[in-house]
């Protein structure tokens, strides 16, 4: 949609793939009587471009803008002027904008390399344009892809100028419903849903650029503080954290060995990781509270290999088995007979693979990370059905000790409760305004202290308690198998959608 209004764009660009984009995209706010859509009010009116001669990236951000060339072709030309400057330019020439970041990067274009030096090659980029406006971008086609950077930085809605992101991994319905994948009235269906999926999508795909950043650069020797910061900053920045618009689901669990879930650092926490260590790394993005929840283990001694693997294989085969009519405990049975055939043989001892049986996958609904269905790991015999439409999370989780665990440590992750109490009063003035933060900030997606922090909340341990004890806040203590055993975790996020199931976060990674 976005990208077919741009090409009414009427101003006309130079040969800079970049401020093709800018003018295009500047189109389409013309055609919208100069008022910015819901969909740019929600990013939050930024762009970023970056030239094709790569000489500058220029970020605005602003409330109205309406660039002209000469001003585009004069920041081009002075890629050494100053933010301060930059700003005081766009003013002065009568533009609301201001400009937050400049960036002069080097000369030597990799993606030409990549392309084999290639200039003219096929149009490819499923960006939508037609007509005149493909004709425009053709010069600069594959100078324009934009790549992400090394930490991630660049907003995911930069990288896909036509604002639509790529699907997850689809399959078809089995059986009694295969009907569903040619059905014209579920295809319409999903036609309608698409800004949904969309959102979803993108969410995904913030989760498998951040997590691949992650999965490369977390050595041993980083204290865990660093490791949640380096996986959320990269989060806020490619979903362009904006309110209850985008942003992080909840906190970045980092939860090491006989620790299963819900650990992350609180301030001051000087934990290291080690060589040693099993590390699951669950982070979760949303966009407009669709959220997208995903998990995966980190090691760095290949002892650990079959853990993992286990662990893996029982995970997809939970997302394989899940369907629509699929009964809770038939998946629960499938994923427990896979991770149960593994064994894993770690300091000369061999330890049978248990799921944790007190551990669950989980329905998500908007701003829910925790809807009311559970995904069990074990054969529970519930027999309640998957339904069309749902989103889910199918987590399982190995583990070399007991497979039951139970809460133990220092607490750092907390929600908000979905139904507050409203009988219940809150007495302490410090609890009143710790809420109101806390709802103004988060709503229903849970927290961390960090969290709080960052915000500069402080001295708010007592009240948090106090909202605890009212009900008004869950506590999310960290759960433990018994120390000195091994705990390992994959999980995924899919939608049944109408005609098929899609796993919005598989990657080529996991
Ligand atoms: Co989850």
């Amino acid at each position: 949609m976005l990208a077919s209004d741009a090409k009414s764009g009427s101003l006309d660009g130079d040969n800079c793939g970049s401020f093709h984009e800018l003018s295009l995209r500047i189109g389409y706010f013309r055609k919208q009587n100069s008022r910015p859509s819901a969909l740019d009010r929600r990013l939050g009116y930024e762009w970023r471009t970056t030239t094709a001669c790569r000489d500058l990236a220029l970020r605005v951000t602003g409330i109205e803008v309406t660039p002209n060339q000469d001003l585009a072709n004069d920041l081009k030309k002075k890629a050494a002027i100053g933010v301060p400057e930059a700003t005081n330019r766009m003013k002065d020439s009568g533009h609301l904008v201001t400009i937050d970041a400049i960036k002069v990067e080097s000369n030597d274009n990799k993606e030409e390399e990549d392309d084999g030096g290639e200039d003219d090659g096929e149009e490819e980029e499923k960006t939508g344009l037609t007509g005149a406006a493909k004709k425009k971008k053709k010069k600069s086609n594959k100078k324009k892809k934009i790549k992400q950077t090394e930490p991630p930085t660049i907003p995911l809605s930069t990288i896909f100028p036509s604002k639509i992101y790529p699907e997850g991994e689809l399959s078809e319905y089995k059986d009694d419903n295969l009907w569903r994948t040619t059905s014209e009235e579920k295809r319409a269906l999903e036609k309608q849903n698409f800004d949904q999926y969309n959102d979803a999508r993108r969410a995904a795909e913030v989760h498998r650029q951040v997590r691949q950043y992650a999965r490369r650069t977390i050595k041993p020797g980083m204290t865990m503080i660093e490791i949640c910061e380096m996986i959320e900053n990269g989060t806020r920045n490619l979903v362009e954290a904006n309110g209850f618009d985008s942003g992080i689901a909840f906190p970045t669990g980092c939860s090491l060995n006989h620790v299963a879930a819900h650990y992350t650092p609180n301030a001051g926490d000087k934990t290291v990781i080690q060589y040693g260590d099993v590390c699951k790394i669950d982070f979760g993005v949303h966009v407009g509270g669709r959220i997208v929840d995903s998990a995966f283990t980190l090691t760095f001694d290949p002892v650990y290999d079959n853990l993992l693997a286990a662990v893996r294989d029982a995970t997809n085969t939970g997302v394989r088995e899940a369907g629509i009519d699929v009964r809770m405990g038939d998946i629960g049975a499938a994923i427990q007979e896979v991770m149960e055939s593994y064994e894993v043989e770690i300091g000369g001892k061999t330890y049978p693979v248990k799921p944790i049986r007190n551990l669950t996958g989980h329905s998500i609904d908007l701003y829910k990370i925790h809807g009311t269905k559970s995904v069990p790991i074990v054969n529970n015999g519930d027999p309640t059905k998957m339904e069309e439409g749902d989103y889910f999370a199918i987590e399982t989780f190995g583990s070399t000790g007991r497979g039951i665990v139970r809460t133990d440590m220092e607490c750092s992750h907390y929600s908000r409760a979905y139904d507050v109490p409203k009988t219940i009063p809150i007495r302490l003035a410090r609890a009143k305004t710790l809420f109101d933060t806390i709802n103004r900030e988060f709503g229903t997606l849970p927290f961390c202290r960090r969290y709080l922090d960052r915000l500069g909340e402080d001295k708010y341990l007592l009240a948090l308690r106090s909202l605890v004890d009212s009900g008004h806040v869950n506590a999310h203590p960290p759960l433990v198998d018994v120390k000195g055993s091994f705990t390992a975790q994959y999980e995924h996020t899919f939608v049944l959608r109408p005609t098929r199931k899609e796993v919005l976060s598989r990657g080529d990674d996991y």
